[in-house]
């Protein structure tokens, strides 16, 4: 995309908060300490695939739409801007077991797990510039699910972008609240978590999310990505490295997730009444109670 660009490697990372707990510096995968019910920006959990992008000129950055749509358009950052604002407070959250290429859960904390008040235009909304209709199943081209693609490097897809997806039907439904973001708890967004757009997907999960959004495809299948079809998938204990079957269905369902936030592992208390405080997140992402 002009405007944005990838870096090769990590020497113009952003700076972070100290108090977050890193699990991997390059890429910066980090997750939050204990914070409020709406988690400060700079607390919440970072996770890349690698080195941040750089946002060099605002103005000519555009995301293209492109595939199974009649009239393929470029939205520049100031047709986003005119689409109705909305506001959308929802959780994110990294897939339950994440894992190394060696199998090893990246986890040091209570979880990657964060609850912001994203600002945006609906994709519904977005897809009515490209004359699909809310509640599509299915574009006038046969297009059925919507493919986010980012800027940034991947290992993971040999230093290629991100790629994921999600049913037209859902990226059509205004009630899903699917946003093109470019706000994070009022302020715009920063670069750690996707500037200049992103999309967010409540109640799906954190990886079909895409940060630094490049283009929007509308496809016929699944992304084939390596994010959608070899990774984030959910397989019973018997399935080990050997065994694996990835022709299953990609994972989109948020694990339900809880947690006690106060006491702390280590705190002593005293016989009788103690307050105890928590948090757990239900299938929308929509709501994330203390
Ligand atoms: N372009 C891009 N988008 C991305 C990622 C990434 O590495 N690159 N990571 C995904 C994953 S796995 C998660 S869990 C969320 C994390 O979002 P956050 O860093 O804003 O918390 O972003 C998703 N979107
Ligand atoms: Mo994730």
């Amino acid at each position: 995309m002009p405007g944005l660009r990838a870096p090769t490697d990590y020497s113009q990372e952003p700076s972070r908060h100290p108090a977050l707990l890193v699990n991997s510096k390059e890429p910066f995968n980090a997750e939050p300490p204990r914070s409020s019910y709406v988690t400060p920006v700079e607390f919440f959990y970072k996770r890349n695939h690698g080195p941040v992008p750089i946002a060099d000129d605002i103005e000519k950055c555009n995301v293209s739409m492109r595939c199974l749509v009649e009239n393929p358009k470029k939205l520049y950052m100031k047709d986003i801007l005119k689409l109705p604002k909305y506001v959308v407070t929802a959780t994110l959250q990294e897939d339950c077991h994440e894992q190394n290429s060696k199998g090893e859960r990246s986890r040091v904390g209570h979880s990657a797990i964060g609850n912001a008040v994203w600002g945006g235009a609906r994709f519904a909304d977005v897809l009515e510039l490209v004359r699909i209709l809310n509640f599509s199943h299915i574009s006038q081209s046969g297009g059925k699910h919507v493919e986010f693609v980012s800027i940034d490097r991947c290992k993971e897809e040999n230093e290629g972008p991100c790629k994921s997806s999600i049913p037209l039907s859902m990226a059509t439904n205004p009630e899903a609240d699917v946003l093109i973001a470019y706000e994070m708890n009022g302020e715009t967004l920063n670069r750690d978590h996707g500037y200049p757009l992103r999309v967010i997907v409540p109640g799906v999960i954190g990886a079909r999310s895409v940060k630094w959004l490049d283009s929007i495809n509308i496809i016929a299948q699944e992304s084939q990505g390596f994010f959608m079809q070899k990774d984030y998938k959910m397989f019973p204990p018997s399935v080990d490295w050997d065994n694996i079957d990835w022709s299953t269905r990609p994972q989109m369902d948020f694990p339900v997730q809880s947690a006690i936030c106060s006491l702390d592992d280590r705190n002593n208390v005293k016989p009788g009444k103690v307050d105890i405080a928590g948090m757990s997140s239900l299938k929308m992402g929509k709501s994330f109670g203390t």
